[in-house]
């Protein structure tokens, strides 16, 4: 059976299909026409008995030795990449990515898992002289125990594999509640993760929606059967479990919206720029918590840069998510619903470039080189909104879709202050060959990553990703960084003395006259 091969997913909890619930239908974005498969909904009980079957089954999977849960997920990862082209398929019909992202999508989950795999024979602890003698200190990672994961359906397999993977590896148990707009490519990566020998238990899956879940996590909060909660997803929705979480005494990883700046300076190789910013802007129809926020312009090269802009993204091809395009669909009605009303924040403002029609491409609303049928599926125009001023309210709202904003400068720190106005801080692109700016701009920008002469979006699976302020509360994900998300330090001492020595008190001294008094008579 092909892990596609998936007409009515359900939720899986304990190693059981549940099949109770709201049905509903996800279709492919890019043609509407086309059921890829039906869901059937969970209720928030679904959710708290997720939690109970991953409480029942992380101390088990945590005495598991490291090396060999590693050996599961080297297992996982090899059934991902075996899938790879299978997989991506997937994610082109499931939400419309173009397929070489998609690719690159599943990648991402390849090379999650070859990082880890190795992880799982370090999780290195420390050894630290103690301060007396006969006695010697320890530090020790532990699981945290139950993790329950919320991710979003930009990146429906990549990013929940940057949670589940590292979380199962240091011993966790997950419950993962993944896009209720993305249920087919959820079933088919859990399926993948399970084959790759998990425990019953061990990874659960719950297909419901975000106000559900939410009810699922408070109680299950209250009945302590969650010890973490990752979640992806909107900066209003992750301040919302921010507090729910600490009313718990928990932190949360939170990886939430982004309005990414990208500075071009005098200096820069314009070409270069004008292709980063096609890329970062309109890259999966700008839907990526790391897409292309403003261009920051220096003045110099303002009227070249849109203009160059301009051109690149009215020649680019859009359509067809299975064909060459620089962009396919919105991902869901729900994208493209949200997306059109943030278009009435440019309406009458600025001069918009880059398209003669905004909106959604119809066949009304047509698309010069349109590729495929735009009455089909949820397209959108790409749209560049010149002369942006940090007052402006579209300067400082995520507008997840194909839009950016240009605004102008004349020194660093000018560009500085509209790189970080806005209170978010994911991720910033700066163009530019001089050394100085670069460092500058490295040390006065608010975001968790930075590019030089690239763009905003396009992090590596082992560098540390997250944001800070609106965009996150300074947790990371990735890399060796991750692991203080999914595991708690322990501290020990073990004295051998044979008897009693107290801490700061019995410290020895050092024989004869230390010889460094400083006397003040
Ligand atoms: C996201 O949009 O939530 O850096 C993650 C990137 C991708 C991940 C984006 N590797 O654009």
């Amino acid at each position: 059976m092909s892990i596609t091969d998936t007409r009515t997913v359900g939720s899986i909890v304990g190693g059981q299909a549940r099949e109770d619930g709201q049905r509903v239908e996800s279709r492919n974005p890019a043609n509407l026409e086309e059921v890829v498969c039906e869901a059937v909904l969970g209720g928030a009980g679904t959710f708290v008995d997720a939690c109970r079957a991953a409480r029942a089954a992380q101390r088990e999977w945590a005495a598991v030795p490291a090396p060999v849960r590693g050996n599961a997920i080297k297992e996982i990862g090899r059934l991902v990449e075996e899938n790879k082209e299978t997989l991506a398929r997937l994610v082109t019909r499931e939400i419309g990515k173009p397929h070489p992202e998609s690719l690159g999508e599943v990648q991402e989950i390849v090379d999650t898992c070859d990082f880890f795999v190795s992880e799982g024979r370090r999780l290195y602890g420390m050894t630290v002289p103690s301060e007396m003698p006969d006695k010697q200190l320890f530090t020790f990672r532990n699981p945290v125990g139950v993790a329950a994961i919320v991710t979003a359906g930009n990146f429906p397999v990549a990013v929940p594999s940057w949670y589940i993977v590292p979380a199962l590896l240091c011993g966790n148990a997950v419950v993962w509640k993944p896009a209720e707009y993305a249920p087919g490519l959820s079933d088919a990566l859990a399926r993948l993760f399970i084959a790759g020998g998990l425990p019953d238990g061990v990874l659960n899956v719950v297909q419901c929606d975000g106000p559900t879940a939410f009810e699922g996590l408070e109680q299950a909060l209250e009945e302590r059967l969650v010890d973490k909660v990752g979640f992806t997803g909107s900066s209003p929705v992750g301040a919302r479990i921010g507090e729910l979480c600490g009313r718990h005494v928990q932190s949360p990883c939170l990886e939430l919206g982004g309005k990414n700046p990208l500075v071009v300076m005098p200096d820069a190789d314009l070409d270069l720029a004008v292709e980063g910013s096609l890329f970062s802007g309109f890259g999966t129809a700008g839907q990526r918590c790391t897409s292309l926020g403003t261009a920051i312009v220096h003045r110099s090269l303002h009227d070249e840069f849109v203009g160059r802009l301009s051109r690149a993204v009215e020649e680019a091809p859009i359509g067809d998510p299975f064909a060459d395009v620089l962009y396919g669909p919105m991902i869901h009605e729900r994208f493209q619903e949200r997306f059109l009303g943030w278009l009435g924040l440019i309406e009458g403002h600025h001069s918009v470039s880059g398209s003669s029609a905004t909106g959604r491409i119809t066949s009304d609303n047509p698309r010069a080189g349109f590729v495929g049928d735009p009455d089909a599926g949820l397209f959108c125009h790409p749209t560049i909104v010149d002369g942006v001023r940090a007052e402006d309210a579209i300067y400082a709202t995520e507008t997840f879709g194909p839009i950016i904003g240009v605004a102008e400068f004349d020194d660093l720190d000018e560009a500085l202050a509209l790189a970080n106005g806005h209170g978010y801080g994911l991720s910033a692109a700066i163009y530019t060959n001089d050394p100085k700016s670069v460092f500058r701009f490295r040390s006065g920008v608010s975001a968790g990553m930075l590019s030089v002469n690239n763009s905003t979006s396009g992090a590596e699976a082992h560098l540390p990703f997250g944001g800070n302020g609106r965009s996150g509360n300074g947790s990371r994900q990735s890399g060796v960084w991750v692991l203080d998300q999914f595991t708690r330090w322990q501290a020990m001492n073990w004295d051998y003395a044979g008897k009693l020595q107290k801490a700061q008190m019995d410290v020895a001294e050092l024989s004869g006259d230390p010889g460094f008094r400083l006397d003040r008579s």
